[in-house]
């Protein structure tokens, strides 16, 4: 829905085409939801993730809290907030409860009606409010809504891999290739981490020197053929690879290959994304795995996934090529950095600092360009197949033998 500023209206925020990227993201939240018949709207597709419907509901809800609630000084509604904040229902109780797309499409449509007025009330209100220095809000919200546009897709791809027929024929099978990586040798010394930007969040600040021992870092992931190649040689069923938390994670999933990987009646392997089965190409980076995948096929190819202060040293370094296509696997633990404050709120970030969470860096294909940047960093529990993430080799400096 286009929207009409007022003629009095010098609101900074509205300068930019960030307003116009805000509308693209609502609108493509309305039109995946509308990209399933109603029924399957506010049905769990993946034991993790929520309803496309609540998606849906929750960005408004957000949109609501912060420009709404927190900056125009308007009401809080205590149901939204139970229906739409993470901490409110159960991920199993949020379809059942979720208005239709009908009546949010209203809602969205009232509230995209009044938005930029609500920015600009609180503009005279309070310029110098922390939520507006440098369009804060703006940037938040835009990558807040790029991630939940994420997830959306992976519900999707949920979704198409039950309906695959599992008959689809690729016109090149995938053919296994042995594990070789060109590697960028780093030889050790101080590097900055992080970044102070306004738009970054929390868990990004402060920049901070960090002082990195040599390492070598691969300069690309690792390939669908290279992955095939460990499967092919037994690397899932081989327990030099696993450690015990692994195999037993490995025997609960029931995991034989990657998430969205089916395998035709002639044996070929192919993939499914949420538009359907496609083919895998041999080069593209392997994608669809859990973190206990990434360290076996690290093992299995004598080397170690990077913590991801090497990653960011390495995408500062230019050693890098080809980020941005799958998230990739961390050896470490999600942390704060040193002098770490929330903002702009707790729960973005603190939470997830509680050991059990690893840290992923790059981003994927379907990720917003918003948030693809050497210092954003993502996090999951290691056992997490649906993110689209893969593998990128690292080792020490010296060649292996
Ligand atoms: C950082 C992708 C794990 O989707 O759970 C969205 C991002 N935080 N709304 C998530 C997020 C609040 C988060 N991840
Ligand atoms: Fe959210």
């Amino acid at each position: 829905m286009a929207i009409n500023p007022p003629s009095s209206y010098h609101c900074r925020l509205m300068d930019a085409s960030l307003y116009a990227n805000l509308q693209k993201m609502r609108a493509s939240a309305r039109s995946l939801v509308r990209s399933v018949p109603p029924a399957e709207r506010r049905r769990m597709h993946h034991k993790d993730l929520s309803p496309l419907l609540w998606h849906l509901g929750h960005l408004l809800y957000v949109e609501q809290q912060w420009i709404g609630e927190r900056l125009a000084g308007l009401g809080h509604d205590a149901g939204r907030a139970r229906l739409f904040r993470p901490d409110g229902l159960r991920k199993s109780e949020r379809g059942a409860c979720t208005p239709d797309l009908g009546e949010l499409t209203h809602e969205w449509a009232d509230w995209e009606g009044q938005c930029v007025e609500w920015l600009s009330v609180a503009e005279s209100a309070h310029p110098h409010h922390p939520l507006l220095a440098g369009d804060f809000i703006l940037h938040f919200l835009i990558q807040h809504h790029g991630q939940h546009l994420e997830t959306m897709h992976q519900a999707l791809t949920a979704r198409a891999l039950a309906l695959d027929t599992g008959d689809f024929l690729p016109s090149r099978p995938l053919v296994a290739e042995a594990s070789s990586a060109d590697y960028h040798t780093w030889p050790g010394g101080l590097c900055e981490i992080g970044d102070d930007s306004p738009h970054h969040y929390d868990n990004e600040r402060p920049r901070h020197i960090v002082s990195v021992p040599a390492f070598a870092i691969a300069e690309r992931p690792v390939s669908n053929a290279a992955y095939l190649g460990f499967m092919e040689a037994g690397g899932y069923h081989d327990d030099r690879y696993w450690t015990c938390e692994a195999r037993r994670w490995r025997e609960s999933a029931g995991a034989e290959a990657p998430w969205h990987w089916r395998c035709n009646r002639h044996g070929s392997w192919y993939g499914v994304d949420h538009s359907g089965a496609f083919e895998l190409s041999a080069t593209a980076p392997v994608a669809g795995l859990s973190a206990y995948e990434a360290r076996a096929f690290a093992r299995y190819a004598r080397a170690r996934l990077p913590h991801e202060v090497e990653w960011e040293l390495g995408v500062r370094m230019g050693f890098l090529r080809d980020t941005g296509q799958v998230w990739e696997w961390c050896d470490n633990r999600f942390y704060p950095y040193p002098g770490f404050r929330a903002f702009p709120y707790r729960g973005y970030s603190m939470p997830w600092f509680d050991g059990a969470h690893t840290s992923l860096r790059g981003a994927s294909i379907i990720s917003d360009a918003s948030i693809k940047r050497p210092s954003f960093r993502n996090f999951h529990t290691a056992d997490k197949r649906h993110i689209s993430a893969g593998i990128r080799l690292c080792r020490p400096p010296y060649p292996l033998h």
